[in-house]
C-alpha cells in the first residue's frame, strides 16, 4: 500500500518485505569490509546508532563536522560498492513514489540496538535537495518522529516496521525528523536490532 504521510512523504508499507533476507545478507557482506562503528558528533558525543556505508560516497561525522567522503576513515579504503539488491530496491521505491531516475551514490546503514535513538535533525549535507531520500526499515519496529521545517514544530509519530520503505522528497525533504529510543525485543531475522538503509544522492 502507498500512503501519503504528508506532502512529499510517501510510505510504501512492506515494500521491501520479500527482499529483507537478501538485504540482510548484503548488509553482512558490506560490514565485513566496513564494520559498524559508533561515530562522534562534532560536539564530542558518541552516537548511540552504529553506522556503516556503501556506495561511492559515505556519510561520516567526527570532531571536524558532518560530511560525505569516498574513503572509510577507519580503514582508509574506499567504501564497499553498493550491492545490486540495495540499488534496485532504492530505484524501484523511488519510481513507485514518483521519482523515476533516482540514482543513489550513497547508502548509510544504521544499526539500532535497544536504547539507541536519533534526535531530531535535518538531512542537509547533500548538494541537491530536489533529489529524494529513500529509507528502508528492517527488523524491530520503532516510532519515527516527523516534524516541520523548524526544530520547534511539533512532530507527528509514525510507526515504522519491518519491510517499510519511505520516500522523502519535495516539500518533505528538509523536514526535521528523528527516531525514538528502540525498545528491547527479538525479531526472527535481525534478533535484537533494527536496521535502516538510507539512500541518497550526495553529489
Ligand atoms: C525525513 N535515519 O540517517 S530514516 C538518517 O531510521 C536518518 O535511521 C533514520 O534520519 C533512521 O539521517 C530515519 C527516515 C528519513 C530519512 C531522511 C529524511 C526521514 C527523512 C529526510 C527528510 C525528511
Ligand atoms: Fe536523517
Amino acid at each position: 500500500t502507498r500512503e501519503n504521510l504528508m506532502e512529499g512523504a510517501m510510505v510504501l508499507r512492506q515494500f521491501a518485505l520479500a527482499d529483507a533476507g537478501q538485504l540482510l545478507n548484503d548488509i553482512q557482506q558490506v560490514t565485513v569490509q566496513a564494520p559498524f562503528r559508533q561515530m562522534k558528533t562534532p560536539g564530542g558525543h558518541t552516537m548511540s546508532v552504529a553506522m556503516s556505508c556503501c556506495g561511492v560516497l559515505g556519510w561520516v561525522t567526527d570532531s571536524r563536522g558532518y560530511r560525505y567522503q569516498s574513503e572509510d576513515p577507519v580503514s582508509g579504503r574506499p567504501w564497499p560498492a553498493m550491492p545490486e539488491s540495495f540499488c534496485k530496491l532504492a530505484r524501484d521505491a523511488a519510481t513507485a513514489a514518483g521519482f523515476a531516475g533516482f540514482e543513489p551514490d550513497a547508502c548509510l546503514i544504521n544499526r539500532y540496538q535497544p536504547g539507541a535513538k536519533m534526535g531530531l535533525h535535518q538531512d542537509k549535507d547533500e548538494r541537491d535537495f530536489s533529489q529524494p531520500i529513500v529509507s528502508v526499515s528492517i527488523g524491530l519496529p520503532v516510532a519515527f518522529q516527523f516534524g516541520g521545517l523548524k526544530r520547534n514544530d511539533r512532530p507527528v509519530r509514525v510507526p515504522l516496521t519491518h519491510g517499510d520503505v519511505v520516500v522523502w522528497g519535495g516539500a518533505a525533504r528538509l523536514r526535521y525528523h528523528g527516531v525514538l529510543t528502540l525498545k528491547a525485543g527479538g525479531h526472527p531475522l535481525t534478533g535484537p536490532y533494527r536496521y535502516n538503509l538510507t539512500f541518497r544522492r550526495a553529489c
